[in-house]
């Protein structure tokens, strides 16, 4: 799905800001219409934020069910004749959506964008009002899974994942225009003709653009030649399409809506440099233009052999992190501040990666990472398929696959999870690997069973990267069914925390032993996780857990270890910053593995970690 943005045809409004908000715990507001009227007894929330903790107080922290979000925006009257969309870059975990009186469309899914044509509810120059009822609940039917307890005292929600279920409108929510014959997709394939470690080289950028034709506010389905009738006159619409360089030189042209343009001399991205070209997609009707849509494309090759994992031919080492959107009062609201802050942060320890864990990011991070050469491993937001994991949290689960549990309902939704990531991220050239689930149960029948399609899926949406998920320590390598189906070993281990708690030497032998067995899947292996919970300020000569000296010299040992192991081909530090998690017995405040405190003070392991990854 493309991203909404300003050209020479297009328009985009954000109604990010106040909107009135009212949370339904009795469940009424649908019956009520409260779409229909302007909400009462509203309060203000603002957008993008989780709506948690803006309210002192457990009501709204510990709040399961559906909330009701509502503002009034008046359409720009420049957008008569034009297509009118409404997106939601997010909204956790599934939402309703109103204009006016009608339902414009629902979603599933917290992390993905979704948005309808809204033409033919709104007129240009006037005001509409917008509402969107979002529900938080996790069962067994979403991804992440979750179960709701109806007690006594009101409705539990449990999950098996220790990150807080932050919930609400986290992204920006858009009002944009397009023609009623637009671009509707854009796929870009890069690749280099030969070598690429050659000092020059011809870069390949295979596109595929898909062309929706429509008179305004008819859905605008349709693809480019179908011949109906539409606004962008008689004969078909043409597509043409240039390649410029960062200084807007056109490097490439080609006509039609797929093809293969061809770079000589190409500048590639590449880890570090997030050089990137623009792909100018011009839709024109009997020589008038009708849609221009521009698509940043870094040229760059991704490929695992052996045990390297080789990003433009050379072997990729990655450093850097687990991280979370996660921040003090918006929670996973988007902030870009907070979000230069922490990439800054990144580069300042030496980190050149990381992992969206455990959903995907907003599109700005996603951006930013494009643009500075920062590689990520894009995660879905299946999470907590795992009774042993769900058991140290404190949620007894007996089988987790099964068809009263995590089903084929479930996989449904997550295949849905799948390609909605997809669709969103694959032209990113920082996205070399797609992670389809954090720690699932992998030794069992049931779970080969569930998760064997889901791989196919992810690799019949895209042949180009590889997949990966990633195992948890319940399912070591001799008994994983899942690590046959990933070209990548990814690993989260906790020798010396959860394993040999407070004991580094038989952690180390534990460890060492572990990365024998994974090597010979003769795959890169990449410690996806490893850490120890630390509370900053804490300092201890004897070996004392949760002090910063043991977080150091744990991290310090899986390094040794690593660096005997000729297949890692990476290590991820869980997590980057402290974060909030739900209440229980494991947690003081929160997870406090980060290298980082919540509000970003580096803790003794941030300094060990710049040592290593900047030299
Ligand atoms: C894990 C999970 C991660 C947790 C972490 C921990 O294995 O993947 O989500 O936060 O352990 O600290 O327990």
């Amino acid at each position: 799905m493309l991203r909404p943005q300003d050209s020479a045809t297009r328009e985009r409004r954000s109604l990010d800001g106040l909107w009135r908000f009212r949370a339904d715990a009795a469940a009424r507001g649908r019956a009520e219409r409260w779409f229909a009227h302007p909400l009462v007894d509203a309060i203000d929330m603002p957008v993008p934020a989780s709506f948690n903790d803006v309210v002192p107080g457990r009501e709204l922290h510990d709040h399961v069910g559906e909330v009701w979000y509502q503002r009034a925006v008046r359409v720009p009257r420049g957008w008569a004749g034009e297509r009118v969309v409404l997106r939601f870059d997010a909204a956790t975990h599934r939402a309703t959506v109103w204009v006016g009186e009608t339902e414009v469309m629902s979603h599933e899914g917290g992390y993905t964008p979704f948005e309808a044509d809204v033409t033919a509810y709104v007129t240009p120059g006037e005001e509409v009002r917008i509402t969107a009822v979002v529900d938080n609940t996790l069962t067994w039917e979403t991804v992440p899974p979750g179960i709701v307890v109806d007690t006594p005292h009101g409705r539990r929600q449990k999950y098996m994942h220790d990150f807080f279920n932050y919930a609400g409108l986290h992204r920006t929510v858009w009002l944009y225009s397009t023609p009623a014959t637009h671009v509707a997709d854009v796929t870009v394939v890069t690749g280099v003709d030969g070598d690429p470690t050659a000092t020059a080289v011809t870069g390949t950028v295979t596109y595929e653009v898909e062309v929706a034709r429509g008179a305004t506010g008819d859905g605008n389905v349709g693809s480019e030649g179908d011949g109906r009738g539409d606004d962008a006159g008689a004969s078909d619409p043409t597509v043409d399409v240039e390649l410029r360089d960062a200084d807007g030189a056109v490097v490439a042209e080609g006509r039609g809506a797929v093809g293969t343009l061809s770079v000589p001399d190409v500048r590639l991205w590449q880890p570090g440099e997030g050089y990137r070209y623009d792909f100018v997609v011009s839709v024109s009707a009997d020589g008038v233009l009708v849609d221009r849509y521009t698509e940043k494309v870094g040229v760059r090759t991704v490929e695992v052999r052996g045990t390297d994992f080789l990003i433009n031919g050379r072997p990729f080492y990655f450093r850097g992190f687990g991280m979370h959107e996660d921040h003090v009062t918006r929670g996973k609201g988007h902030d870009d501040t907070a979000m230069v802050h922490d990439f800054e942060l990144l580069r300042w320890t030496g980190a050149n990666s990381f992992r969206t864990s455990h959903y995907p990011y907003a599109e700005e991070v996603m951006d930013y990472a494009d643009a500075h050469g920062v590689v990520v491993i894009d995660e879905t937001a299946a999470v907590g398929m795992n009774g042993a994991v769900a058991a140290v949290l404190g949620t007894r689960v007996d089988k987790v696959f099964s068809p009263e549990t995590v089903s084929e309902r479930t996989r449904e939704v997550h295949a849905q999870a799948v390609r909605e990531l997809v669709a969103r991220d694959k032209n990113r050239p920082s996205v070399v690997l797609w992670s389809i689930a954090n720690e699932p149960e992998s030794h069992t029948e049931e779970s080969e069973e569930y998760f064997r399609p889901l791989f196919a899926l992810t690799r019949e949406l895209d042949p180009h990267r590889p997949v990966g998920f990633v195992n948890v320590m319940y399912s070591p390598a001799d008994v994983c069914r899942l690590a046959g189906y990933s070209d990548v070993v990814m690993i989260n281990r906790y020798y010396g925390w959860y394993a040999d708690s407070g004991d580094l030497a038989a952690a180390e032998s534990a460890l060492a032993d572990e990365l024998a067995q994974w090597s010979e899947h003769g795959k890169p292996i990449l410690m996806t996780e490893y850490g120890a919970d630390t509370i900053a300020g804490l300092h201890d000569l004897t070996g004392a857990m949760w002090s910063e000296e043991y977080q150091a010299e744990l991290l310090e040992m899986y390094h040794r270890v690593f660096d005997r192991t000729p297949a890692m081909a990476g290590e991820h530090v869980w997590n980057f910053a402290d974060f909030a998690t739900s209440r229980g017995i494991v947690r003081v405040d929160g997870n406090k593995k980060g290298v980082f405190t919540r509000d970003r003070r580096p803790k003794a392991a941030a300094h060990l970690l710049r040592r290593r990854w900047r030299g």
